[in-house]
């Protein structure tokens, strides 16, 4: 019998106690920000510095040494190690705290904080450190052609096909600190609920709560070590 197939999606609320804001709890970053003002494509193209600048900030957080991956986050790293059996972590966060706790069968289907793409040749590379209108890209030095690798509302996410295939397959689908508020995202308990079993590890019930088979409710770093264990 061939050990289950897995597949974990997780958002903002995973790295929460890391010292990360989420997005739509009281004190989150859309509470600071208008999404059509920093996280949009047309924002982008109508205040080129005003987007860097949003995310400059939170690129300078990831090199703070106070925020580091939390229990959570590594325990998935000790799951990911030792399943014998297929595993695929998703997760919509851009910070790089699964990367550094050691998850190795991971996705970054928002991108990541920490990269840079380039407009011309679409090469990926690592931010230096701040970005600005003029950054040039050390693939094919076009300048002022740097953004940053993070999928904006209305982008298509990265790697879906992979994504679609790990569910296809999944026999269980576990979602970690998301508040089901975004597609296609929110949409994946759907795709498997039908014939995966289904659990939610959150703070509070999301907006999906009722799709799963089961749902837990605390923070991420007592729930997940007590998932993985
Ligand atoms: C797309 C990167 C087409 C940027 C982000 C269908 C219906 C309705 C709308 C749409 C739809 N299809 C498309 C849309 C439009 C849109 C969308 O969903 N809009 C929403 C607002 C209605 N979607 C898109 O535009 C997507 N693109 O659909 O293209 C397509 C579709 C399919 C296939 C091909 C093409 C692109 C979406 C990506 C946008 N980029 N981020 C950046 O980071 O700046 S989204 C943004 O929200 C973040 O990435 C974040 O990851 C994501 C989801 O938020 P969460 O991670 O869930 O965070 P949130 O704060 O909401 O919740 C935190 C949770 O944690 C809470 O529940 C809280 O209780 C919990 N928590 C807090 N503390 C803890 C905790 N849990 C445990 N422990 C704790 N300590």
């Amino acid at each position: 019998m061939a050990p289950p197939k897995i597949v974990i999606l997780t958002g903002a609320g995973i790295s929460r106690e890391s010292g990360l804001h989420t997005f739509r709890d009281p004190d989150g970053i859309w509470a600071r920000h208008r999404i059509e003002d920093v996280a949009t494509p047309e924002a982008f193209a109508r205040t080129p510095a005003l987007v860097q600048g949003f995310y400059n900030a939170r690129r300078a957080q990831l090199r703070d040494p106070a925020i580091r991956p939390n229990a959570a986050h590594e325990a998935l790293a000790e799951l990911d190690a030792r399943w014998p059996g297929e595993l695929l972590l998703v997760t919509q966060n851009v910070d790089d705290l699964h990367d550094r706790a050691g998850s190795r069968r991971l996705i970054h289907m928002h991108g990541e904080l920490a990269k840079a793409r380039c407009l011309r040749c679409e090469g990926v590379s690592p931010a230096p450190g701040d970005l600005t209108p003029a950054s040039t890209c050390p693939d094919c030095d076009a300048a002022g052609s740097l953004r940053p690798h993070v999928v904006w509302f209305g982008e298509m996410p990265l790697e879906m096909e992979r994504i679609g295939q790990a569910l296809e397959g999944c026999d269980l689908f576990v979602s970690i600190g998301t508040s089901g508020a975004v597609y296609p995202a929110a949409g994946f308990v759907r795709e498997v609920r039908h014939r995966a079993d289904t659990l939610e590890l959150n703070l509070e019930p999301s907006e999906g709560s009722h799709l799963f088979d089961e749902a837990r409710h605390g923070p991420a770093t007592q729930l997940v070590p007590a998932f993985v264990r």
